[in-house]
């Protein structure tokens, strides 16, 4: 079939939409048809070139919603007309990595997946001339058709807006999911937030549905504060405004009883690594933990002095929130659909197709939370 798509064609170049073609779902694949997509940072690093697993010509998107169209030989999960969550972070429950139960980051296609093809080593997507397109994240939701592993696919609710539940598929999930599974934040807790964005923010409503008591938010864009408050944030803090941001946090969390300080957990949602160094320097001697969320471009690397380890601190990273996609998104969607989390307001901007790339210079003035493609 022919499909319109937003190709990513070149590093550093804005997306060109075109029809291209798509071939039906081979073996345990099904044919989605993406209703809304999602913006993510993460899309923007890779289009930018910062990505060492960035491949061009490719279809970029994972934060997506759709409709089972079709299904492959073998497929038992889903069916057509069911409606989906498409996911990066499959689920085989098979795999050693499922089947440890330590993990989320199911390993049985991740191989493919990073080279921007399907299991079988061969890519759905092609131009009408013929030259093969790769798939991205295995969700390639840029494209209003794709095809993806059965085991990458979330069954979700029917009754749930597509053009909201697609932040699911990212945003929504990593932000929960890393306060929730990751860090597994305790009632009382004093957290720290840096970067107020659409993971961010996320983080912010985890840290509020776990019981944190002190949720400081730190970003250098000050339009950013409002939202973060509407979400629970406690306190603001802006590094431009002061000396030290790490004293700064330190002496927020300060107490009478005690006069050490930090916070009980801190969560990067830059991709900055010298943010990064600041979020573990600013957790507390002895129990603090910081968790990695953002995504640092080919070639940084991270450091502290090793004593910020040994006197107690630990330094985390989270994928997709630490979240078992096809097991956990249906329930995130149902904690939308009861009111216990919001979406909508984070969603500040809906698009069409051929307007994605407004989305990406929204999300680089900083005036955007999320970007929306509406099919
Ligand atoms: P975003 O652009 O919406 O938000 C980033 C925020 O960080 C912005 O508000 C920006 O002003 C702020 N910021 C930038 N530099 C800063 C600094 N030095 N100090 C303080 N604030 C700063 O991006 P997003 O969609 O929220 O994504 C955030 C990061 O998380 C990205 O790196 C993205 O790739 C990553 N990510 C990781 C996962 C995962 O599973 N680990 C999932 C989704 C996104
Ligand atoms: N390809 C990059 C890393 C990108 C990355 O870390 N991706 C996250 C999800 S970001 C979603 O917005 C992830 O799930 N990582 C685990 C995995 O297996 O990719 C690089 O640096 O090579
Ligand atoms: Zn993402």
């Amino acid at each position: 079939m022919r499909t319109r798509a937003a190709v990513a064609v070149q590093a550093g170049k804005p997306l060109e939409i075109m029809e291209v073609n798509l071939a039906g779902p081979k073996a345990g694949e099904v044919l989605v048809e993406i209703k809304a997509t999602g913006i993510c940072h993460t899309d923007e690093f890779t289009l930018s070139g910062a990505d060492p697993e960035g491949l061009f010509p490719a279809i970029l998107g994972h934060e997506g919603a759709g409709v089972v169209v079709e299904v492959g030989p073998g497929v038992t999960s889903v069916k057509p007309g069911d409606h989906v969550i498409p996911l990066y972070t499959p689920e085989c429950r098979a795999c050693p990595s499922c089947l440890s139960q330590k993990t989320n980051l199911c390993t049985s296609i991740r191989a493919t997946q990073g080279q921007g093809l399907m299991p079988d080593g061969t890519s759905r997507f092609s131009t009408l001339d013929g030259d093969p397109i790769l798939h991205y994240m295995g969700c390639s939701t840029f494209s209003n058709y794709t095809v993806l592993p059965e085991i990458a696919v979330a069954k979700v609710r029917e009754d749930a807006p597509f053009e909201k539940i697609c932040y699911i598929g990212c945003g929504v999930t990593t932000g929960i999911g890393a306060v929730i599974n990751t860090a597994k934040v305790e009632i009382g807790a004093k957290a720290v937030v840096f970067g107020l964005g659409g993971i961010g923010l996320n983080v912010i409503q985890g840290l509020r549905l776990a019981g944190a008591d002190m949720i400081i938010g730190v970003d250098l864009n000050p339009a950013k504060k409002p939202m973060a408050e509407r979400f629970g944030m406690t306190h603001f803090v802006n590094p431009k405004d002061c000396e030290n941001v790490v004293q700064e946090i330190v002496n927020l969390t300060k107490t009478p009883f005690d006069k050490i300080g930090g916070a009980d957990y801190s969560f990067d949602c830059t991709g900055n690594v010298k943010v990064m160094r600041d979020a573990l320097e600013c957790t507390h001697r002895g129990w603090g933990q910081s968790i990695i969320i953002g995504v640092a471009p080919a070639g940084a690397e991270i450091s502290t002095r090793p004593f910020q380890l040994v006197t107690g601190r630990v330094w985390k990273g989270t994928a997709f929130g630490g979240a078992r996609g096809r097991t956990d998104v249906p329930k995130i969607v149902d904690w939308y659909m009861d009111g216990k989390i919001e979406i909508d307001p984070m969603i500040t901007h809906t698009l069409k197709l051929d307007e994605i790339n407004k989305g990406f210079d929204l999300m680089h003035s900083g005036e955007s939370i999320r970007s929306v493609v509406v099919y």
